[in-house]
């Protein structure tokens, strides 16, 4: 039997709010507020618990260690982890805010995932993302690789792929660009890629005012190497018009599981295209139908989907058949977004049973939301047997991370606290601690 974990990412010690993502509004907006590092990480343990109550398989991927001392002897600086630190903020104080970002919380950028029904040689196919769009970002490309490779070690059923190279044409962000639909878990689904520009094609339209961070070539490698049949893969443009709103990813504006399908009308370049071309994938390789819910502009503005995060939402079949999904509370104060989860709930054509707004405020306040916490994994009962045990969620590893989280992580961060020395150890500490619960090894990809 197949099911589908959501690996989702533990908010790091040095959450904290940089505004180091242009296009991105909530960075930008919130720039240079005190975050809570334990209020963030216990949030997105709280949101584990629910999905995890709900009998849906939950698992748990650790926080990079941070700061990143390599990228800042990369740059040139030299000495003791503190003079690294301290020589940095006098050259720009934006690096040691680069060197300690913890995004890789947000871990539907982790990788693009093909599980095993999917691909042509029958095994769990993982890209890690190379987020080469954000310095920042792009600091976790190796050490992600690393530790998917510890948790999906074993060949004869997972092969987690290098990133694609470094470079601005293969520019990849991992599956807050990638759906994956299918009559149920285990069928071979349609997996269906989104991009924001082209690299080899001048001619497609591009947004005016913020970056598009995917290339179609990026969608169109990956494809390739998860041995993924034509007849089932889709690559779409995203609509420049929703990137110039603040849709960076497009899990900003549209998400699917299973066989339901929201978005909002502004999500793709010719969209009734698009749709078309999906729904008569669909009916050539899928069982049953599928339900595709559109939002109109005049229901939820461009604006109010972004401020809200509703397409950011979590959408979870249940053992019943019917889905639940799991908002950010912004949506429940957005009049608009409101409307439209009233709707979803009393129409019978919609399998929506269940609306659970959860407090995610501090990942929010980064522009991440439920849905940039995990990373969707479908494993059959022997891929999870094969992968490292201590990642699964059980009551013992909620508890013991609870602990964790209130022995290490301060109450508050501010952007000057990141040059206190004392923080470098109580970072690397906490993650030395985690992973022996989590049974990673985390000193190892210290230097990755
Ligand atoms: O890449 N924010 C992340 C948010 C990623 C959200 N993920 C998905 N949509 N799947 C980003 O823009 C902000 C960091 C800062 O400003 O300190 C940041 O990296």
């Amino acid at each position: 039997m197949f099911r589908e974990f959501n690996f989702d990412g533990l908010v790091g010690p040095t959450h904290n709010y940089a505004g180091l993502s242009h296009g991105n509004l909530a960075s930008a907006r919130n720039q240079g507020l005190v975050a809570s590092p334990k209020t963030a990480a216990l949030e997105g343990l709280a949101k584990m618990r629910f999905v995890a109550s709900l009998g849906i398989g939950q698992a748990v991927l650790p926080p990079l260690p941070r700061p990143n001392l390599k990228l800042l002897r990369s740059l040139g600086f030299f000495g003791s982890p503190a003079q690294l630190i301290a020589a940095a903020d006098k050259a720009d104080p934006t690096l040691v805010a680069i060197s300690y970002s913890a995004s890789s919380m947000w871990t539907a950028n982790a990788a693009t995932v093909s599980p095993s029904p999917d691909t042509a040689d029958r095994r769990l196919h993982l890209t890690p993302a190379n987020l080469n769009s954000l310095l920042h970002r792009s600091l976790e490309a190796q050490q992600t690789t690393a530790v998917l490779r510890q948790i999906f070690a074993d060949p004869n059923y997972f092969q987690v792929h290098s990133p694609l190279p470094f470079g601005s044409a293969l520019a990849d962000e991992g599956a807050a660009n990638h759906t994956r639909l299918a009559a149920d878990h285990g069928a071979p689904g349609v997996e269906w890629f989104t991009f924001g520009r082209s690299a080899l094609d001048p001619n497609l339209p591009s947004p005016a005012k913020f970056p598009a961070r995917q290339t179609r070539e990026a969608c169109q490698a990956i494809a390739r190497r998860h041995q993924l049949a034509k007849s089932r893969t889709l690559v779409t443009q995203q609509h420049p018009e929703a990137i110039d709103a603040g849709v960076f990813h497009n899990d900003v504006i549209a998400v699917g599981s299973v066989n339901l399908l929201l978005a909002h009308e502004r999500a793709f370049v010719d969209q009734p295209r698009v749709i078309a071309d999906l729904r008569e994938m669909w009916s050539q390789t899928q069982i049953g139908p599928l339900h595709y819910v559109e939002i109109s502009s005049a229901e939820l503005s461009l604006a109010d989907a972004v401020s809200s995060y509703l397409f950011n939402s979590q959408l979870l079949k249940t053992n019943d058949g019917t889905f639940v999904i799991v908002c950010p509370r912004e949506c429940e104060a957005t009049p608009a977004a409101h409307c439209v989860l009233q709707r979803l709930l009393v129409d019978p054509a919609i399998p929506i049973a269940q609306v659970k707004f959860l407090n995610l405020r501090q990942s929010m306040r980064n522009g991440g939301g439920p849905a940039c916490l995990r990373l969707r994994v479908v494993l059959s009962d022997e891929q999870q047997q094969a992968a490292l045990p201590g990642v699964f969620w059980s009551d013992d590893l909620d508890r013991r991370l609870t602990a964790w989280i209130q022995r290490h992580y301060r109450d508050e961060l501010a952007p000057d606290d990141l040059c206190d020395p004392h923080l470098i150890n109580e970072s690397f500490q906490a993650l030395d601690e985690l992973g022996k619960i989590l049974g990673i090894d985390l000193c190892r990809i210290i230097e990755v």
